[in-house]
């Protein structure tokens, strides 16, 4: 239990927005951290990914919602436009002029598995960042995005989408080459990563979207217990705490109280 006076000192940390502000744009580890977690409790990884080590923290944004949450169940309709994105480098002093390569691709709900790949809904090349805000005018658009329509019934679908440095200026092989697409919208994510030889992975984020009601039980997801990727420690978080992030991960549509919440342990430790 936390004692009353100690609550209350907490419970203002929590409403010191500067304070909160600082601590969020200091803390795009935890960020990329959760992500990674994420991944891995959905299997993702090593389903999509051999393995997901990222070095910067991506973000989407549709409109009419906050920054999408790891695994965020969105409505379809509100993916049906391309998301804004932004990228914080885990190190301020990694430049980010390079050009990157952004994929899209829907894939399936846990468990499931299609020789053809994956479905492609968003592939870029030449991706510049502009004030951590990832723009894709200038890029090669191999596919056009294209909005989740996962079939009725079909289970929760995972929407990925990752951002790779690109090693080389341009991208072999190009637009218009069959690779991407030896079935009609489908890609293999991993094929294409190592034909086109682009790489490394450095960032990635992921949503939901269901339509209808399932017609079989999805393989299990392992839940992400915010409070294990914390600093660990007697001091840590109260039950209470770790109970509601564990509970209504990928709920929260506003980044600022998501963020509050997972800090909300470090500013518990800095009111003792
Ligand atoms: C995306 O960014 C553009 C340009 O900054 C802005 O006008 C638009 O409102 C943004 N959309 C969303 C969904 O945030
Ligand atoms: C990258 C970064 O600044 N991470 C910090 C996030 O917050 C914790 C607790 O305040 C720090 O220990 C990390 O260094």
């Amino acid at each position: 239990m936390i004692p009353s006076a100690g609550r209350m000192v907490f419970s203002l940390l929590l409403l010191t927005s500067p304070l909160v502000h600082a601590a969020q744009s200091d803390n795009t580890t935890l960020g990329i951290e959760i992500i990674r977690a994420h991944f891995q409790g959905a299997g993702l990884v090593p389903y999509l990914l051999a393995n997901f080590t990222p070095t910067a923290l991506l973000t989407a944004t549709y409109t009419g919602g906050g920054i999408v949450t790891p695994g965020q169940l969105l409505p379809k309709s509100r993916t049906q436009t391309a998301p804004n994105l932004t990228i914080t480098p885990v190190n301020m002093k990694i430049s980010l002029n390079e050009k990157y390569t952004l994929v899209m691709v829907d894939a399936w709900v846990p468990g499931h598995t299609d020789p053809r790949g994956q479905i492609c809904h968003w592939v870029v090349n030449g991706v510049t960042v502009q004030d951590h805000s990832v723009l894709t005018h200038a890029g090669v658009e191999v596919e056009r995005y294209r909005g989740p329509t996962p079939p009725s019934g079909s289970g929760p679908h995972r929407y990925v989408i990752l951002l790779y440095a690109q090693q080389f200026p341009t991208v072999s092989p190009p637009q218009g080459s069959n690779t991407l697409n030896n079935n009609p919208g489908f890609c293999h994510l991993a094929d294409y990563v190592k034909a086109s030889n682009i790489g490394p992975l450095i960032a990635g984020t992921y949503f939901t979207v269901e339509e209808g009601v399932a017609t079989f039980t999805p393989s299990p997801t392992s839940p992400v217990v915010t409070s294990t990727l914390l600093a660990s420690g007697s001091s840590g978080p109260s039950a209470s705490t770790t109970g509601s992030v564990a509970q209504h991960n990928g709920a929260f549509s506003s980044s600022g109280n998501y963020l509050t919440i997972l800090l909300a342990p470090f500013l518990w430790l800095l009111a003792l």
